[in-house]
């Protein structure tokens, strides 16, 4: 017998060495093109020097553990390499003339002949591929250990198959974990049918084996558990178990009765089973009882209260007996059903309770125990986490790993990498399955690596396996892996595992404003002189990030182009959309900043009025699914929402703007109602958090700069929630944010107080002196007068009369992207009329009208002589030179057909 290489145990010593180097699969690529990497990686390779090429025809031999499935991947797999002729053939007849053979299902002889050992001790689902030559008849044997390993071993070859070549090659592969895959496990809108048919696929090529069938918003799967499937949801159901088995993936049933059930009552026992056996019929044989989200405090039936008691021990108990009576009665009698599945109501944590101690002593020991990791959305978990989980249940532990989920990410689409998992959790646990998006072919990129840590936690490589999921997604094109990446980063926040957002384009920004503030810019307050140095640095750092900006709007048309699965492209849409826009208004902000530098007003306002409208669409759009069809698509939020403010305050600064009073809040927001609406002036938008005011949370008001001040008004609560107040609290203010002195306590809704004569504060704020019972916190204004004449408080009036919705104030409330929109054209007669607090020097008058409805008229400023004439307003942009103290200035409009729309009318103080 001729041997090839050598013996087994050295060829995987070998494969071993080289893995921790660099991939022998890696090696093993031809340059330029793209790797034919198995994925996941084997746990042992070697090459060897008789790989062949496949002719026309090839031979095949059916083999013990040969396999339907896998012969449709093998055969599949020879078409595409041009294979026109598969000649099925008795092991007998095995022909000994050049050409090839193909083992599907193995053969230890030929095995042994090529010095590859066979299957036989590998771990469930194992298999061996051998390519190589002897006697000049090339063999490609595909050995499972079971017909699962055959199917793998067909899913290998596919993947190493380039052209029509094969490289010789001796692979012995197994997976480490039991279960591997996917719980489709959220709330929200569940997935199609067509999407869960392709995913079984997805799972079947990446050999992962798990599905578990748990939709909380499937009606039939929790609000409704006790109501058999309709016949047309029954027939969906029959052909996923049909695809899963093709696929070799366990189509798990999941019912989860927690919401309504009896335990003590045999008809809900037997309404459980009798949906089972509905699946059973269907060919399900893996059954999962989810009894996650619960309250195991409360009962549904006084003869669960009389017989278990009250607490978790008593819910434990309960839960225990249901499942042990399935997992006995039900599960051990019926011919091949996998051991039962449970979800625990304590998921999420490993602390020792009576809960967990009842699973622990009276849960059936076959019961397989779901749990998340420590926190619902764990950024880590770890080993040791996982041996405190395992030994706390008692049982066995598989993850339901919450990531990529989004039903709790309401606009938001996480596409960062699988982070923070201890390939050391291999040792403690059976499994690891994803709780995925609402949106399943962009769940892909996470679950590619779901299938990597599964199947060899000891070589998982977090960014490594995200580079290889974008470089499937985008069929191994450069350009669009580099476009997925820029949109990838801009959807990376996912408040744990990356508590980041963009992190990419953070950086990138940062080094911009370092460089534009070392220009001699004060980012915050104003423009250095045009030209000299400055300027040049100026203009390279806006030149050094226009290419990373126009890279994300451009990045949406690359994906759709490029992306292998229109489905991505389709789920995507909301998100890729907004990416277009918002890239654009990154794009024109750097506009508005290069004009800015060149003195140009008129390009500056007009790129404002871009930006605002960029942003105004990308806020319109929404996903179709629920729970992101309630808000828009969050991208890079925190990131490129504060760019543009920043742009938006160097702007406001350039044109006269005094910087605008900031609130804040120690509570987070609800939904869009975030605390800058409680200085907005506007009385029907408010600020509302998203829990009850603790004991010291607070609202504040940041003047920017300590200033005398008098009225203050607390005005909170709002129709329909009255009692959102914090009610009983401590109105304070300070100088510094350190030091604070009460102005008054209160218990009501609306607080109104005066500051006491002289006091000069930076900060006011409303602080909980205790904890609200349960309201949340709604503030409609939080208003601070300031009394010392800095702040130039205007306030317009004339006509034409403002159109239903608008208001006069808008065109001085210090915000260029409100307006005072007219109902209608200027007749003769009418003018804008702008009075300010106090008399001010002033040395510029700008008017800003919306460019789409410009009207035209004359600009006339008061001053102690009374009106004069200081120009004309024909454009969007007017900026008049002034040199006196001014209290009031109007424009008297021509008349006209066009309806003005002021933006603001804007009074620039000479500096000093
Ligand atoms: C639910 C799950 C949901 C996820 C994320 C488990 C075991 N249950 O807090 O259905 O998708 O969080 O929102 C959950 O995780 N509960």
């Amino acid at each position: 017998m001729r041997r090839f290489g050598p013996p087994v145990a050295v060829v995987a010593a070998l494969a071993l060495a080289l893995a921790l180097a660099v991939s022998p699969l890696t090696l093993s690529a031809q340059a330029g093109t793209t790797a034919p990497a198995v994925t996941p990686e084997p746990q042992q390779f070697t090459s060897r020097p008789d790989g062949f090429t496949l002719g026309r025809s090839v031979d095949l031999v059916r083999g013990p553990t040969a396999d339907a499935d896998a012969e449709r991947v093998l055969r599949a797999g020879l078409e595409r390499a041009g294979v026109s002729t598969v000649r099925v053939i008795d092991p007998a007849r095995a022909d000994a003339r050049p050409g090839v053979t193909i083992w599907l299902g193995g053969n230890d002889d030929v095995l042994d002949d090529l010095d590859v050992a066979p299957p036989a001790g590998l771990p469930a689902e194992g298999y061996v591929l051998a390519a190589g030559t002897y006697r000049s008849r090339h063999h490609l044997v595909l050995a499972g250990v079971d017909t699962d390993g055959t199917y793998y071993a067909a899913r290998t070859f596919d993947q190493l198959l380039r052209g029509r070549r094969i490289d010789g090659t001796a692979i012995r592969d197994w997976p480490t974990m039991r279960y591997r895959g996917s719980i489709e496990g959220f709330y929200g809108t569940p997935w199609s049918h067509a999407d869960r048919l392709d995913h079984l696929d997805y799972l079947g090529a990446h050999r992962m084996n798990t599905y578990e069938y748990a939709p909380k918003d499937d009606p039939y799967h929790r609000e409704q558990w006790r109501d058999p499937y309709p016949a047309d949801k029954l027939a969906q159901l029959g052909e996923l178990v049909n695809r899963a088995r093709g696929n070799k993936v366990d189509f798990t049933f999941a019912l989860s009765p927690g919401l309504s059930i009896c335990y003590t009552a045999d008809a809900d026992y037997q309404a459980l089973i009798a949906k089972f056996e509905a699946l059973y019929a269907l060919g399900a044989r893996s059954f999962n009882v989810p009894l996650d989200d619960i309250d195991y405090n409360t009962w549904h039936c006084d003869a669960d209260r009389a017989k278990y008691g009250t607490g978790g021990g008593a819910a434990g108990q309960a839960q225990s007996e249901l499942l042990n009576r399935i997992q006995r009665e039900w599960v051990a009698t019926k011919p091949g059903v996998a051991p039962l599945q449970m979800v625990p109501t304590e998921y999420y944590n490993v602390s020792e309770t009576p809960y967990k101690k009842a699973l622990r002593e009276q849960l059936d020991a076959a019961v397989v125990v779901h749990w998340t990791g420590i926190g619902v959305i764990p950024r880590t978990i770890t080993a040791a986490q996982a041996a405190q989980a395992k030994a706390v249940f008692g049982h066995d532990i598989l993850i339901w790993d919450n990531y990529p989920v989004n039903d709790y990410l309401a606009g938001r689409l996480p596409l960062a990498d699988y982070s923070g998992r201890d390939r050391g959790i291999a040792d403690q646990v059976v499994g690891v399955i994803s709780n995925p998006m609402n949106q399943a072919a962009v769940s892909k990129i996470a679950l590619f690596a779901f299938g990597e840590l599964g199947w060899k936690p000891a070589t998982y490589d977090e960014r490594a396996a995200w580079e290889r999921a974008l470089s499937e997604r985008a069929g191994g094109d450069r350009r669009t892996i580099e476009a997925l990446k820029v949109f990838a980063d801009l959807n990376t926040y996912d408040t744990t595992l990356h508590p980041e957002s963009a992190p990419e384009l953070a950086a990138r920004i940062e080094a911009f404003w370092t460089a534009y503030d070392g220009s001699g810019a004060s980012a915050e307050s104003a423009i250095p002189p045009a030209g000299a140095a400055s300027a040049d640095a100026m203009a390279r750092a806006i030149q050094g990030l226009r290419p990373f900006f126009r890279a994300v709007t451009r990045a949406p048309a690359q994906i759709r182009a490029g992306v292998v699965d229109p489905a991505f492209s389709d789920e995507a849409k909301a998100w890729l959309d907004a990416t277009v826009l918002w890239g654009q208004a990154l794009e024109e902000s750097l506009g508005l900043l290069e004009a800015l530098d060149d003195g140009d007003g008129a390009t500056a306002w007009l790129k404002r009025q871009q930006v605002d409208k960029l942003t105004g669409q990308a806020k319109a759009i929404r996903d179709v699914r629920a729970p992101h069809s309630g808000t828009y698509p969050r991208i890079g939020e925190g990131v490129v929402d504060t760019f543009l403010a920043r742009v938006g305050r160097l702007h406001d600064a350039w044109i006269g703007l005094v910087p605008r009073r900031t609130a804040t809040a120690s509570v987070p927001t609800y939904a869009e109602n975030g605390p800058a609406r409680m200085v907005d002036g506007d009385e029907s938008t408010f600020y509302w958090s998203n829990r009850a005011p603790a004991a010291n949370d607070e609202i504040r008001v940041d003047l920017g700069t300590p200033r005398e001040i008098g009225a203050i008004a607390v005005l909170m609560g709002k129709d329909g929630s009255p009692a959102d107040f914090i009610q009983s609290g401590a109105l304070e203010w300070s100088a510094d944010g350190e030091t604070w002195t009460e102005v008054t306590r209160a218990t009501t809704a609306e607080v109104r107080a005066t500051a006491p004569a002289g006091t000069k504060a930076r900060y006011v704020r409303y602080r909980a002196v205790a904890a609200n019972a349960s309201n949340w916190l709604v503030v409609r204004e939080f208003s601070v007068q300031v009394t010392d004449g800095s702040e130039l408080v205007l306030t317009a009036s004339g006509g034409p009369a403002p159109a239903e919705g608008s208001a006069l104030s808008r065109a001085v409330d210090g915000d260029v992207g409100t307006a005072y929109a007219a109902a209608a054209g200027p007749v003769s007669g009418d003018a804008l009329t702008v009075t300010a607090s106090t008399p001010a020097a002033v040395d510029r008058v700008t008017v800003l009208q919306r460019a789409g409805s410009v009207a035209a008229g004359r600009v006339d400023v008061h001053t102690a002589a009374g009106w004069r004439e200081i120009g004309v307003v024909r454009s969007a942009y007017t900026a008049l030179r002034v040199t006196e103290t001014v209290d009031a200035v109007r424009v008297r409009w021509a008349a006209g057909a066009t309806a003005p729309q002021v933006a603001e009318v804007i009074l620039r103080r000479s500096a000093g």
